[in-house]
């Protein structure tokens, strides 16, 4: 059973990137259809979404951990049990797509996350002069840090909403539905949530 009391099964997905990418906007635009004034993520956002994988109803739990230098070494906290990557690039941002490709390929050298699909997100597609998808494959050097793993690059703005929908249908059809019994789920979410409360009263 999911953890609202439905049998609809449900997976984890890992919304990550650097600060400024636009994370936190992408995940208000996905449950709320609307953009809105954010604040840098401190801690971290989660939100349920409800989706359809092969006419099933699936939850996906998409975690924003926050893209600050000081959350990103508590990344790590986050990878089991993750279903999929969701890395979302600022386009606009040049100066820091290498340190944005280094973030993405550490990540991906997870041993949790060994073979988990990932789905980069070329955001900012609204700015003009934004890298492409194609710049994106190339400077992030795709094809190679995330070998035979299942992966795509989405061009979208988070902030119009343009790809936005297209981002989700494809992140559901990447996901597996976990194999594991509904409460182990339910006990991964409630670990996760009591791990960032330590990590966030250690600071
Ligand atoms: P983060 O959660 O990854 O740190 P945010 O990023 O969602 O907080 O977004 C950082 C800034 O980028 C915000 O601007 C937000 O409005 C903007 N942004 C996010 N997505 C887009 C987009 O697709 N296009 C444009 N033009 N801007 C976007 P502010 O000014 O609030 O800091």
């Amino acid at each position: 059973m999911g953890q609202r009391g439905t049998k609809q099964p449900e997976v984890r997905v890992l919304l990550l990137g650097l600060d400024n990418a636009g994370k936190s906007t992408l995940l208000y635009k996905l449950k709320h259809g609307s953009s809105f004034s954010t604040v840098p993520t401190i801690g971290f956002n989660v939100e349920m979404l409800d989706v359809k994988k092969r006419r099933k109803n699936i939850a996906l739990t998409v975690w924003d951990v926050g893209g600050q230098a000081q959350m990103r070494r508590h990344w790590r906290g986050f990878h089991q049990d993750t279903a999929a990557v969701v890395f979302v690039v600022d386009s606009a941002d040049r100066q820091r797509v290498e340190e944005a490709r280094r973030e993405l390929e550490s990540t991906l050298k997870s041993e949790h996350l060994r073979g988990r699909p990932v789905l980069v997100l070329a955001n900012k597609q609204d700015i003009g002069g934004a890298m492409t998808v194609t710049d994106i494959k190339d400077a992030f050097h795709l094809k190679k840090i995330c070998g035979d793993r299942e992966w795509f690059v989405q061009a979208c703005s988070a902030y119009m909403g343009n790809g936005v929908d297209d981002a989700l249908r494809r992140v559901s059809h990447m996901v597996k539905l976990p194999s594991e019994s509904a409460a182990t789920v339910k006990e991964n979410f409630k670990d996760t949530v009591d791990y960032i409360k330590a990590k966030s009263l250690r600071r």
